[in-house]
């Protein structure tokens, strides 16, 4: 047995780990790559044929030219086509909006003061972070103003003592956990867009990621909020007290709004003690009912250090080797497991992992395995998993799904999906995060193809709703998956919903034919 464990450790080092990974000091940077160009993606407007342009004005040169006052100074109010593509197309290349104008404010008050015209002039508006979200909902459907959070990147305030970060809300998620890095913290939120999104973006998604099984989700780690309504109100939730009670909590209305609400200018964050100790393991096994068994096992032993529980099915580690020529560190099998331990004492953590490991492997539950504590490896493993999604969009169009399932239904859907699509599709991947339920499914085609597109929906839907589950887990409705919010929420909740959206947005302008249903 022990020349079991050895092996399994031994493997770690002598694993060739050719990868420049960790570059400008994030664990990934999502690259605005080109596999094809962003004007190669048809206009949302045509491929969805139906949906009408709501009864809102269009953008004359008398709105430029205040806009221009009001946002004094170079590449903040721009209307050069060329420049506006890329804040046109969403980063999976599956909407394309034609809108002629693009705002950058830099204060709260530039916030108010534009979103008071666009109110005024009934202008619609989507506003835009890192435009790394993967529902549509980032990019306008037809001409809607964008109004892009990019100049809003100031850090307020870092009390290292009780850990709460205040800063803008355009400021990028890596940028944010570098910066609380050098103090001993950490940002509680963690995912493969760091590189590029916002904290006002992952507040408005609510994103969840790859560290929710041990902080929990923003509901919670957010303390205060800034947002600006769409008169131009500035709504003050910025408090920094861990305990508040006084009232309705308001400003956990915007945590997951997608931006239908308001635009959120600040935010105040609680942000953990970085972990001293981090150690990586990247196991095989052979069935997922393994890998629920190895779940519930690690959960019983690692409890305390446990701080992530990702799989990934063998296909998806194939869009890793072949579409972005990473190597695997182990050998194949049909599924993976991805362990990661954060704690304060490296030996400890280690010993403890390891017996854990030998006693998997020793039951056959796992059948390899390797661990990593050294960052460059730690960060060669976690690429095999962050990566999938960039990985993917090398196949061509990706019809992308992320659902909560029990756990013991969470694989039927790939493998019946697989069934359904047969070769119609380059691949159906079943990935994601374990430890919260949340399966992502995503399929692939050279193109565009409306014949996979109708046997994928409404079945995948059905399919969810039938197993109680959400056919959104943590990427949001936006603008693809909003007609399909009843499989998951009931009609009064939906009601309420457009309730307090009549509340904040009695004109509609703040991101229409996003996350509520057409009536
Ligand atoms: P955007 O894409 O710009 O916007 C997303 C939505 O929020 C839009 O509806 C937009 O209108 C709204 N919005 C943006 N900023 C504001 C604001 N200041 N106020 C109000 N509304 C606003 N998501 C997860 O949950 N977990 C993951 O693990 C995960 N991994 C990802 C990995 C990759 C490689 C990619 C490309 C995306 C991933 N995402 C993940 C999806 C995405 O939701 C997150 O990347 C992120 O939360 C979006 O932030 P953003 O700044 O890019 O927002
Ligand atoms: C992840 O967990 C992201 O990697 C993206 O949420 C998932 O692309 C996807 O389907
Ligand atoms: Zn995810």
């Amino acid at each position: 047995m022990d020349k079991v464990i050895c092996s399994l450790l031994i493997r770690s080092n002598r694993m060739k780990w050719t990868e420049s990974i960790v570059k400008n000091g994030y664990k990934t940077c999502v690259k605005r790559f080109h596999i094809s160009s962003r004007r190669d993606t048809e206009l949302t407007s045509v491929r969805y044929p139906k949906l009408k342009r709501g009864n809102y004005s269009k953008v004359t040169d008398a709105d430029v030219a205040m806009f221009e006052r009001i946002l004094p100074g170079a590449e903040r109010v721009i209307t050069e086509p060329s420049e506006l593509e890329g804040y046109n197309t969403d980063w999976i290349k599956n909407c394309r909006g034609a809108s002629q104008l693009l705002l950058k404010p830099k204060t709260t008050d530039d916030m108010s003061a534009i979103l008071k015209v666009c109110n005024e002039r009934n202008l619609a508006v989507v506003p835009q972070g890192g435009n790394t979200g993967l529902v549509g909902g980032s990019v306008p459907v037809f001409d809607e103003v964008i109004i892009s959070t990019q100049q809003m990147n100031e850090i307020i305030s870092l009390d290292t003592l009780s850990g709460i970060l205040m800063c803008q809300a355009g400021c990028i998620l890596g940028n944010l956990d570098n910066y609380v890095s050098e103090h001993n913290l950490t940002m509680p939120i963690d995912l493969g867009a760091k590189g590029s999104c916002h904290i006002g973006g992952n507040l408005a998604t609510n994103a969840g990621g790859l560290r929710l099984l041990r902080y929990g989700s923003l509901h919670g780690s957010v303390l205060g909020l800034e947002a600006v309504l769409p008169d131009g109100e500035v709504l003050d939730c910025m408090s920094s007290l861990r305990k508040d009670n006084t009232g309705y909590d308001v400003k956990q209305l915007f945590i997951g709004s997608e931006g239908t609400l308001g635009i959120i200018t600040k935010a105040a964050i609680l942000c953990p003690q970085k972990p001293q100790a981090v150690n990586v393991a990247f196991l095989g096994v052979d069935s997922f009912s393994r890998v629920l068994e190895v779940f519930k096992e690690t959960k019983k032993n690692l409890a305390e250090i446990l701080s992530a529980f990702e799989f990934l099915d063998a296909e998806s580690l194939r869009v890793g080797t072949d579409n972005l020529k990473l190597t695997s560190p182990i050998s194949d099998h049909p599924f993976y497991v991805l362990i990661e331990t954060s704690g304060s004492n490296s030996a400890h953590d280690e010993e403890k992992l390891t017996k854990f490991l030998e006693s998997m492997m020793e039951s056959g539950k796992v059948l390899d395995g390797t661990v990593a504590a050294e960052n460059s490896k730690i960060q060669h493993i976690w690429n095999l998993r962050e990566r999938v999604a960039e990985g993917l969009m090398h196949d061509g169009y990706c019809y992308k799904y992320d659902v909560s399932l029990p756990l013991e239904n969470f694989y039927g859907l790939v493998s019946d999906m697989r069934d359904r699509l047969g070769d119609k599709v380059t691949r159906v991947v079943g990935y994601g995060h374990v430890g919260d339920g949340n399966l992502h499914l995503n399929a692939t085609t050279p193109e565009y193809n409306t014949e996979v597109m109708e046997l994928i929906e409404p079945f995948i839907y059905d399919w969810v709703a039938k197993y109680r589950g959400s056919i959104s887990a943590e990427h949001g409705l936006g603008f693809k998956k909003r007609q399909f919010i009843y499989h998951s929420k009931s009609r009064s909740a939906v009601t309420v919903m457009k309730n307090i959206k009549g509340i904040f947005d009695p004109k509609g302008i703040m991101n229409p034919y996003k996350t509520l249903p057409d009536d």
